[in-house]
């Protein structure tokens, strides 16, 4: 397992490079050039300087989150060909690099979404939260804002203010696409990122819906168990694969997540593994890591990677804000580093056992 922290990279991130390094057994980041609108091509000469200034911290640079789709593609239009030539061309620029995991996402219009971004606890923490009805009585066109004003000033991933100033425009672009065509276009850009992936031994991995329903009417085809394996047969390479996200998916408490786990047996490239707290019914926030604080079984998790010989790379997900930090919502370092080692003390105590 190579343990990782997720860095948004210089100028957007607020942790430094040198403070992930001192959280025991991190290795590695994963990290993207954060200034990139999906659809804009990335210079290997960005790329290179990235890397650079990873390694020059003494950690490695173990995969891009994320490479962003284009709507081009997520909804088929005449664009598309012409989004994924750019797509492929940024994936043999980073392939060169010797960068082989790329984290993406086939949302429609909006990516994650939680109805508070601070939500207090008793404790005095603050964490992301989602309610059902909160966003049921939020009209979309206002959505973007809602998010934005409790970001902090921080841009957040996925919620980039130039694709969301065209809101109308997107919503309209994906009003014929239902689940099908979503997966038909999935399929599509897949077939043809395939043989740059197998040139450049790169891993997609794709991420799924959060929450793993759908918001807005908007389709999501990415939420649990059977869609996924449907994705990974309907393009069946094993350069074809997941980020499997134990929070995201655990959105869903029918979402058996160790299940999941055994049956993606060598699909998944990355893991993101985060708890959640489920409140009540399309109600759930985001917990610290630790099994007995929300309602997700860590070590059955951590365990049923181990069995199936998962030895990728990891991150934990999301985490509290604590001990007076301010930063980028669910990226703060204290709770994150919590969670490292966590994960890193489950991993040892099932690996010795084993
Ligand atoms: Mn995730």
């Amino acid at each position: 397992m190579q343990m990782t922290m997720r860095w948004f990279g210089p100028g957007y991130d607020p942790v430094s490079l040198q403070h992930i390094r001192q959280v025991p057994g991190v290795t590695g980041v994963i990290t993207t050039l954060y200034n990139k609108l999906p659809g804009e091509q990335w210079e290997e000469s960005e790329i290179k300087s990235l890397k650079e200034t990873v390694e020059k911290a003494g950690l490695k640079l173990s995969g891009i989150e994320s490479v962003n789709v284009h709507d081009a593609i997520k909804t088929g239009s005449s664009e598309r060909d012409k989004y994924i030539d750019i797509y492929i061309e940024t994936l043999k620029r980073i392939g060169k690099q010797d960068i082989h995991l790329i984290c993406y996402n086939f949302m429609p219009v909006f990516d994650w979404t939680r109805s508070d971004l601070a939500k207090p606890r008793e404790d005095g923490s603050n964490v992301l939260a989602y309610d059902q009805k909160a966003i049921d009585a939020i009209n979309p066109d206002d959505m973007f804002a809602s998010m934005s004003r409790q970001s902090g000033g921080h841009t957040l991933a996925g919620w980039e203010p130039e694709r969301m100033a065209r809101l109308k425009e997107l919503f309209a672009m994906y009003k014929e696409i239902d689940e099908e065509k979503l997966l038909s276009n999935l399929a599509y850009f897949l077939q043809r990122l395939m043989p740059v992936c197998e040139e450049y031994n790169i891993n997609m991995a794709i991420h799924p819906d959060d929450p793993a329903w759908p918001v807005f009417g908007l389709p999501r085809i990415v939420t649990g168990k059977e869609k996924l394996l449907r994705i990974m047969k309907l393009v069946d390479n094993p350069h074809n694969g997941v980020t499997l996200c134990t929070g995201s998916l655990g959105t869903n408490p029918k979402n058996d997540i160790p299940d999941i786990i055994r049956a993606l047996k060598g699909r998944i490239h990355f893991a993101h593994v985060r708890n959640v707290r489920h409140t009540a019914p399309g109600v759930f926030e985001e917990s610290a890591h630790l099994s007995s604080d929300g309602s997700l079984d860590m070590f059955a998790i951590m365990k049923a990677l181990y069995d199936i010989g998962f030895r990728g790379v990891v991150r934990p997900d999301h985490g509290r804000a604590i001990w007076g930090e301010t930063g980028m919502p669910g990226y703060g370092l204290y709770d994150r580093a919590l969670g490292v080692t966590y994960l890193n003390g489950l991993y040892e105590a099932i690996d010795k056992m084993s």
